[in-house]
This record gives structure tokens, sequence and C-alpha cells, in this order.
């Protein structure tokens, strides 16, 4: 049996504005977490210890980190150079330059040449021989349109449509990794990937649409004993009925607030082929938390905002207020007293919305006896906001082709992954 640690999403130099300067050190508390986090996995990774380290991707928050962000990094991971545990480095997206291929902030390792380091950043199959046996780990890192694709295969073409050409163009790729695996040995695919089926973290907001989803019946093959994914901050495995586990560790700290109220951690493997074990290890990160009041009805609106944040007193979290109020409550607000209420906090944001006492009425050309095609509703609507009719030819433009560019079935998906 071969132990695996998989960890993914690591992202040190994010969220810094949850944290504060530590007078201690002069770092960021924010920095200090997410090392922390990450000197708990290579800690486990050493006392156990495991055989091989997987690092799925997104090291940092871009590629070209500053020095003391790739030194903390660095810092850690030679721990595992000192134990002699071979470890494979994946490129995520976050690792590379928006155009260039290769991974920017990981390739160093590879030019150091760093015994028993792999980077990942090609699709590759590694053999790798481990204290307790040999195991074959393919790679498959993030994959840009010009990994793969020419512009003129690309021109003209929808979303959509270049989504299936790469994927078309993927598949005897990786078929031909998998042709050549040795049957008899325990398998891995280690990729930094969108999967059709996954839910989302906070990477929803970090990669914009700007990459391609892979559908996870492409990932479930008989080949593989486990699959080690990297991007999406929410650990789940995508294959909880079946084999093999197709498993997404999520981030080791929050990124932001959409991580709120999701668990942090790594994966522990038992590899062997036919009879793979694996568990979620918990990390203990900083809690986010968010007091969300409506004080619009209230006589009292600061005293109802105070026992809120009375009610949830954590000196570790990192916490956001949002209060609705009305505009004639404003000067029934002190923010000082807020602040002194909040300074608990490891630290904090306040957001007051101002709720509209007048409700906007409803433009009587859009009606509920009327009936308009999207494009009229839309130009009606712009018609009507004269703040918009700078931009109103533009938009009309825009939404012109969005809708012309719809599919006119809802079956988004018709890939299929079988191997003929
Ligand atoms: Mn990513």
């Amino acid at each position: 049996m071969i132990k695996v640690l998989h960890v993914s999403d690591i992202h040190l130099g994010s969220g810094l504005s949850h944290g504060r300067t530590n007078p201690e050190t002069g770092l960021n508390t924010r920095l200090e977490d997410f090392v922390k986090s990450l000197r708990s996995c290579i800690d486990r990774a050493i006392s156990e210890p495991v055989d091989l380290v997987l690092f799925g991707g997104d090291a940092f928050p871009d590629a070209t980190p500053p020095p003391y962000i790739q030194q903390a990094f660095a810092s850690e991971f030679s721990r595992l150079v000192q134990a002699a545990i071979p470890t494979i480095l994946l490129v995520g997206n976050h690792d590379q330059h928006s155009q260039g291929k290769g991974g920017a902030s990981l390739s160093i390792y590879r030019t150091l040449g760093v015994p028993k380091f792999i980077v990942g950043d090609r699709i590759e199959t590694h053999h790798i021989n481990t204290a307790n046996g040999e195991v074959q780990v393919i790679t498959l890192p993030w994959l840009t349109n010009s990994a793969l694709l020419t512009r003129p295969e690309t021109e003209g073409l929808s979303l959509e449509a270049v989504n299936q050409l790469l994927l078309q163009k993927l598949q005897p790729i990786l078929e031909g990794e998998i042709r050549r695996l040795d049957p008899d040995q325990p398998t891995i695919l280690l990729a930094h990937l969108m999967a059709d089926r996954a839910q989302l973290g906070a990477e929803r907001f970090l990669a914009v649409g700007k990459g391609f989803t892979i559908p996870v019946s492409f990932l479930i093959r008989p080949e593989f004993d486990y699959v080690a994914l990297g991007h999406v901050h929410r650990h789940q495995n995508l294959n909880p009925k079946g084999e093999p586990a197709v498993v997404y560790p999520g981030s080791i700290e929050r990124v932001d607030f959409s991580e709120e109220k999701e668990d942090k951690g790594y994966v522990l493997i038992e590899l062997e082929k036919g009879n793979t074990q694996w568990q979620f290890c918990p990390l203990p990160v900083r809690p986010f938390l968010t007091i969300k009041v409506d004080v619009t009805e209230k006589d009292d609106p600061q005293q109802t905002i105070l026992s809120a944040i009375e009610r949830q007193k954590n000196p570790e979290a990192v916490v956001r207020l949002q209060y609705k109020l009305h505009s004639e409550q404003l000067d029934r607000i002190e923010s000082r007293t807020l602040q002194k209420a909040l300074s608990f906090a490891h630290s904090y944001t306040i957001t007051p919305e101002l709720v509209s006492q007048l409700a906007r009425p409803r433009l009587p050309e859009l009606g509920e006896q009327v009936a308009l095609d999207p494009m009229s509703a839309l130009k009606t609507y712009l018609d009507n906001r004269d703040d918009l009719k700078e931009v109103s030819e533009e938009m009309l433009a825009e939404a012109e082709k969005l809708l012309g560019g719809l599919p006119n079935h809802t079956d988004q998906w018709t890939f299929s992954a079988s191997p003929n």
C-alpha cells in the first residue's frame, strides 16, 4: 500500500485584505494563517510519513508572487526534500502567465533540479519509485486554448464550440497516456480543471469563466485508482457512488467570504490497486462570520445591530457586518460605536445598505398584459434610463450577440467519453 497526501489550491498571498499586520513579524496575519495551514499539511506528510505528495495547483494568486511569499511556500516544501518524499507540483491557472505556457511560478523547482520534485506543466505520465512501490501519475495541468489549439482553429467559434474542440483534442492525448500505463501498477490522474458537476466555491469569482469544463465521465476510468483534482475550492468527491474517487480537496484556507461555510483541509490516500481508501483531513482554519441585520423596521436601529454583534463574539473571526436601513435612520447610527463593538474581531468590515422607500414604479410599456421579446424589452428599459443613454447602443448590440449565440436546445452537453 502506498500512502499519498493530496493538497491543492494553496493560494499563498490571497485574501490579505482580511488580515492585519502582525507587529511581531511584520507579516500580514492572513499570510501567516495560510502558511500555518500549509505547515500542518507538510507536518502530516512527514509524520505519517507518506510516500508521495501531490499538489493540485494554484500556489499563489498569480504567476509572479513577491519573493517573501515565494520563500514562504518554498520553506514548507523544502521540508519534503529533506524528508526525501517525492512530490509533484501541478500547474494551475493561477500559476501561469495569462498567455504563456508552463508554470511560471513553479518552474523554478525544475530549474533548480530539486531532488524528487516534479513540476507538472504538461500532459505526461510519471513513474515514481516510492519506499512502498512504484506508482504512475498522469499530470494534466490547466489547459488554455493555446495549449492545444491554434488561433485559426478557434477564430469565430463560440465558447462552447471551442470547449468541444479542446475536448476532442484532449481525448486522444489522454487516451494515449492511458494505453501506455502498466495495468498492474496503481495509477493516479492529477489534474487542474473545472469538472462539469463541481459545486463552486470562490473559484467562480477567481477565474471568471475563462477556462473550459471537462465532463466528469471523462475522468472516471477503470485504469485510475484515484483522481486527484485541483481548482475548485470546495471539498467534494465527484464520484461518490463509484470507483475511482474523483476528489477536490479544496483550498487550505478561506480565500474570501464565499468560502465562509466550507470545511478546509487535505486528503490522505491509501493507494492499492483495486482497494484504494481515502479520507478528508480538516484543518483548523480561521472562522469567517457574516452578521446580517435588517433594521428598516426597527425603532432603535443602533441597538438592534449591537445586539446582533453581541450574540456572535468570536475574537478569532474575520467579520463582516451588513445592515439595511432607511435614509432617515442614518443619523441614528453612530459608526464609531459599531466599530468599537466589532473591535473584538480579528478584522472586520461594515457595509450599510440604504433601502429606498419609494418602490420604483413599473414601466407601463412592460406591464403584465404586454408580451415582448427580450430585445424589445431591453430597448424599452434603456429608453427609460437616461443614465444609461451613452452605453445603450452598445448594450443592445452586445445583447443581440449574446442572444444570437444561444443554442436552440437545452441539452448543453453532447460530448461522449466512451473509448470509441
Ligand atoms: Mn485554479
